[in-house]
């Protein structure tokens, strides 16, 4: 996956250099790669070559940097470190930061759209999965929901819209990549909503409980921004037994998935038990 986003260039013109440089800082900057590995397992379960989702996948890893670097501008989170470096914006400034941000958006758009292959109507509907799952009923919808929604917004609905979204598209979009029909897409689709809550319930174990220097950035952000999280809401031991709640949940929908779902159940263990 790194050797394909490392390949990526952006922009055609010398004077957009430095454009180009903050983009490509933060894509590269390192990050675990779940949601382009997720997509590219998916396609292996599905019986397909990974290789050949690669532009899909990228494009995915592109708008969850695009996100990374807008949550961490001042007007958001306002943090100084990702990915073990310094964020976009104080590496590059704000101005640029933001450029940065919306230009990976659109080349995520142009790579899948321009490179993706497949049948017209499923790669549309591959990049449709993807733009839902970014938009105002997913990602940015969430995100507007913890920055500014009314205070009785639920914790779960948040995250399913702001990080379980964009984790299920990168299942879903495979799935519509190769037009599996409708009934077989379901366990998938339980599978990745499920795993979304994983993922979230044990970003907010780490945000207590992880080493600084394995996360890349500094511990105790959500409390520090007053954030609900799972272990603020629940205390830490309930939050640990709903994450391996839900982990056995996604672990039974993928059971009842057709196809050779090994390397999925393997990102799910490597979910539930990550440490950064
Ligand atoms: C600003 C449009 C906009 C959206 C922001 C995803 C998001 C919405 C904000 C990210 C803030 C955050 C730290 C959320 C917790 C979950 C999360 C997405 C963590 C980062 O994802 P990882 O752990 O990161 O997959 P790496 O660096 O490994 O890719």
């Amino acid at each position: 996956m790194d050797a394909y986003l490392e390949r990526l260039r952006f922009g055609s013109e010398g004077r957009t250099a430095r454009l180009e440089e903050a983009m490509r800082y933060s894509l590269l900057a390192g990050g675990k790669r779940i949601r382009p590995v997720l997509a590219l397992a998916t396609a292996e379960a599905l019986g397909r070559d990974p290789e050949e989702v690669l532009p899909l996948a990228a494009s995915i890893e592109m708008i969850h940097t695009y996100s990374l670097i807008h949550d961490d501008l001042p007007a958001m989170d306002d943090d100084e470190l990702r990915r073990g470096k310094p964020t976009c914006h104080v590496a590059f400034g704000e101005d640029v930061a933001i450029l940065a941000g919306d230009g990976l958006f659109a080349e995520a758009l142009r790579l899948a759209l321009g490179e993706q292959r497949g049948e017209p109507d499923a790669v549309l509907a591959a990049v449709r999965e993807l733009v839902g799952a970014a938009g105002v009923d997913g990602m940015v919808g969430g995100q507007f929901l913890d920055v500014g929604g009314p205070p009785d917004a639920d914790l779960r609905r948040i995250h399913e819209l702001k990080t379980g979204a964009l984790i299920a598209a990168s299942v879903g979009a495979v799935l519509a990549l190769e037009r599996v029909p409708s009934p077989a897409t379901i366990p998938y689709r339980r599978f990745a909503a499920e795993l979304g809550v994983v993922f979230q319930i044990v970003d907010d174990i780490l945000d207590v409980t992880g080493d600084e220097a394995e996360l890349g950035k500094p511990r105790g952000s959500d409390e520090r921004h007053g954030k609900a999280t799972y272990v603020s809401v629940f205390g830490l031991d309930r939050a640990r037994e709903l994450a391996r709640e839900s982990h056995a949940e996604a672990r039974t929908a993928l059971s009842e998935a057709d196809g050779d779902t090994r390397r999925l159940g393997q990102i799910a263990d490597y979910i539930l038990t990550r440490t950064t």
